[in-house]
């Protein structure tokens, strides 16, 4: 099933996929058993010459078993699923580890802007640097992320991160990632946001420190490129 999903390039993935599997192994052994026991009645209880249909109003407690014996079932399993997920979301959108790099994203209709802290390193500062669309961060560092959206609801979807946020406006949302392995990936909106929705693709890169050093540098002013990664990066 890990063939079905697209490559894996952050450090939460794998916990991400290891639960997609489980739930799935989980729901489709009862998918198969209800459907068999569903099918299996259809054909042993169908029509037959001479026998009439009855109306059973199901008030006897075997009858009323086939519902209430299935729900405590399925609320078991329900149990079972949130004590293994729980840690993993825990991990993935509440505990934000120590960041090397803060970005802000705003998604609008219909695209993505990213907010580069500047030379002071701060976000919300004079010399934030705002870029539209494209964003390159450094493999192998943790990226925090401030979203917010300006219009309507979006959400920031990159597939290979396992990263999928929604951008709610007036709300100020953080997360992060850490990708594992450089290369291009696509950065889609995963809801639906208006006429534009399909087309609000965004590009991210992701590349060994000193590529992404360089980019910053040529996305800043004149006069901050000259400042030193290590004391930019100090703030
Ligand atoms: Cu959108």
């Amino acid at each position: 099933m890990e063939n079905w999903l697209p490559e894996a390039a952050s450090s939460y993935a794998a916990d991400l996929d290891g639960l997609l599997i489980f739930i799935s192994a989980i729901v489709g052994v009862w998918f198969i058993l209800a459907e068999a026991v569903l099918i299996g009645f259809a054909v042993a209880f169908r029509r037959k010459p001479g026998q009439k249909a009855a109306y059973l109003p199901g008030r006897s407690l075997r009858a009323m078993s086939w519902v209430l014996v299935p729900c405590v079932v399925v609320l078991g399993f329900d149990l079972v699923i949130d004590g293994v997920a729980a840690p993993i979301w825990d991990k993935v959108k509440i505990e934000i580890p120590e960041s090397d790099e803060i970005v802000r994203i705003t998604a609008v209709q219909w695209a993505w802007k990213f907010t580069l802290p500047g030379p002071d390193g701060e976000l919300g500062s004079d010399d934030d640097v705002d870029v539209m669309s494209e964003l390159h961060v450094p493999v192998g560092k943790v990226v925090e992320f401030e979203l917010t959206a300006n219009d309507v609801i979006h959400s920031l979807f990159v597939p290979q991160l396992r990263l999928k946020q929604d951008a709610i406006p007036g709300r100020v949302i953080k997360g992060w990632f850490e990708a594992t392995k450089t290369g291009t990936f696509e950065i889609v909106c995963a809801e639906i946001c208006g006429l534009g929705h399909t087309i609000m693709k965004g590009k991210m890169v992701i590349e060994s420190e000193e590529a992404y050093s360089d980019w910053v540098k040529s996305k800043m002013p004149e006069a901050a490129a000259s400042i030193p990664a290590e004391e930019r990066n100090e703030g």
